[in-house]
């Protein structure tokens, strides 16, 4: 019989490709060298350093999968995957500016966008010279974004808009606005506008007190007659599957990410475990420790290839969103529980933020709420099961 290696059970590294590899350790490499140094002290004061755009440009992890003439790699989305693992290992909000840039903003840019519009952002998204958000999500539209109230009206040059978004990732360093908004010239349809810092009307005030994802940004959009030429209309998609497209980009990168996050989680409670004692013997050496290693081992080993599988089907072009709902919906909440018992394995010191588990704890709150919230994905899953919707 073959050898276990409870670092790698199901043995993923023989799934992947060379490239795959290589692309995920230099991620690794990345993460350990640029973000870990800087999370604790980010986390604690609630600060991004904007250049960390420039150096996940430097390392060509913006955009990998958008073609290289666009600033990309030409990579498959399992690297992208592995790429939000290595990241989110780190912090899910690094994960988060990350696939915000890459998912949210070059890829509706890249499939929805003119060929000027395309020339005009990606380079400059790719290198992190430019810094996007992604305005779906208003004060009274969250789960329900068919009910957003942002409005762009014709005018004789193009579209004055207004309305406000909530809860946007990046908004208030961004550059470049990809918002969605129903124009009444399409019959009130949702339409993506690409806008720009510095606009007449346009704001992002930053959402302060986050008591999670503190080392990346959110604020508000807020847009009071802004007025954009005809040219600010992405003009190749109209409808609620403008930004689902996008996000089903995004969901499926966070179903990799988190178990990165849950991986740190059990990895430091194993070792937690075995140098600490308590009762004359390793932590490690009692049953209930080792049934709470067991069911984390197990959670992860089946969420990397649930994942891996999806990621495979994007790559060839025929995965549903509905696959992409089991992932995100059954890794987010499974990571959350993970990280929750490793915060109890560890005891008092599990509050401390040098062990930085509660940290990841509280990130995983949030990446359970955003994208689809774990109940929301329930309710696609459970309509694709009855053919019966059950949202209103
Ligand atoms: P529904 O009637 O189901 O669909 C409307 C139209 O959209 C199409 N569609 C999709 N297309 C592509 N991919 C998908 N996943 C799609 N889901 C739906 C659908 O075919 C239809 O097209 P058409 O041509 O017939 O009009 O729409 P509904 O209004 O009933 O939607 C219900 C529900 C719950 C599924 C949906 O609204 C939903 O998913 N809500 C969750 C909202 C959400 O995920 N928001 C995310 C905001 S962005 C964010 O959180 C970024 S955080 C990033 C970070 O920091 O990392
Ligand atoms: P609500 O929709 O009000 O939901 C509240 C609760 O009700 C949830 O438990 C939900 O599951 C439940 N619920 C809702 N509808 C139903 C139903 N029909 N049946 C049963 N239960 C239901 N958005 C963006 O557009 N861009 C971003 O970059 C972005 N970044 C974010 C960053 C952070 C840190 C956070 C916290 C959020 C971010 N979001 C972003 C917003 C995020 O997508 C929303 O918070 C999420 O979609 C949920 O919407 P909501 O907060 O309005 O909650």
């Amino acid at each position: 019989m073959a050898r276990f290696d409870w670092e790698d059970p199901f043995r993923l590294e023989d799934q992947l490709t060379e490239d795959e590899r290589m692309l995920r350790d230099a991620a690794r490499s990345f993460a350990d060298a640029e973000l870990a140094p800087k999370v604790i002290q980010a986390n604690r004061e609630e600060t991004v350093d904007p250049g960390i755009f420039k150096a996940m440009g430097q390392a060509g992890l913006l955009g990998l999968t958008l073609p290289e003439k666009y600033g990309g790699l030409g990579a498959s989305y399992v690297t992208y995957g592995l790429v939000a693992r290595e990241i989110e290992r780190v912090d899910s909000g690094y994960r988060s500016m990350m696939s915000v840039q890459s998912s949210l903003v070059m890829y509706p840019i890249y499939a929805y966008g003119s060929e000027e519009q395309r020339q005009k952002y990606l380079p400059g998204l790719a290198a992190g010279d430019l810094i996007g958000c992604f305005g779906l999500t208003e004060p009274d539209a969250g789960s329900d974004p068919a009910g957003m109230k942002t409005t762009a009206k014709k005018t004789d040059t193009g579209y004055v808009l207004n309305g406000s978004k909530m809860w946007i990732s990046n908004a208030p360093f961004a550059d470049v606005f990809v918002v969605w908004a129903k124009s009444e010239a399409h019959g009130g349809k949702i339409r993506g506008f690409v806008l720009e810092k510095g606009m007449d009307g346009l704001s992002a005030p930053k959402i302060g007190g986050k008591l999670s994802l503190r080392a990346s940004t959110t604020g508000e959009i807020v847009m009071k007659d802004v007025a954009v030429g005809e040219d600010a209309l992405l003009p190749n998609v109209e409808g609620l599957k403008g930004p689902f497209g996008c996000l089903n980009r995004a969901r499926y990168g966070i179903a990799w990410g988190v178990l990165g996050a849950a991986e740190f989680c059990m990895q430091a409670a194993r070792q937690y475990g075995l140098d600490r004692k308590q009762f004359n013997k390793p932590l490690a050496q009692t049953q209930l420790y080792q049934k709470k290693l067991a069911d984390m081992l197990t959670e992860i080993s089946l969420g990397l290839q649930a994942a891996l599988r999806v990621g495979r089907l994007m790559d060839e072009g025929r995965a549903a969103p509905e696959m992409i709902s089991i992932v995100k919906r059954n890794n987010c909440g499974k990571a959350l529980d993970m990280a929750r018992m490793s915060r109890d394995m560890h005891g008092g010191n599990g509050i401390q933020e040098d062990y930085q588990i509660m940290r990841h704890m509280v990130n995983l709150e949030t990446v359970n709420t955003y994208e689809g919230t774990h109940d929301v994905h329930a309710l696609i899953l459970g309509r694709a099961v009855t053919g019966l919707q059950a949202f209103f």
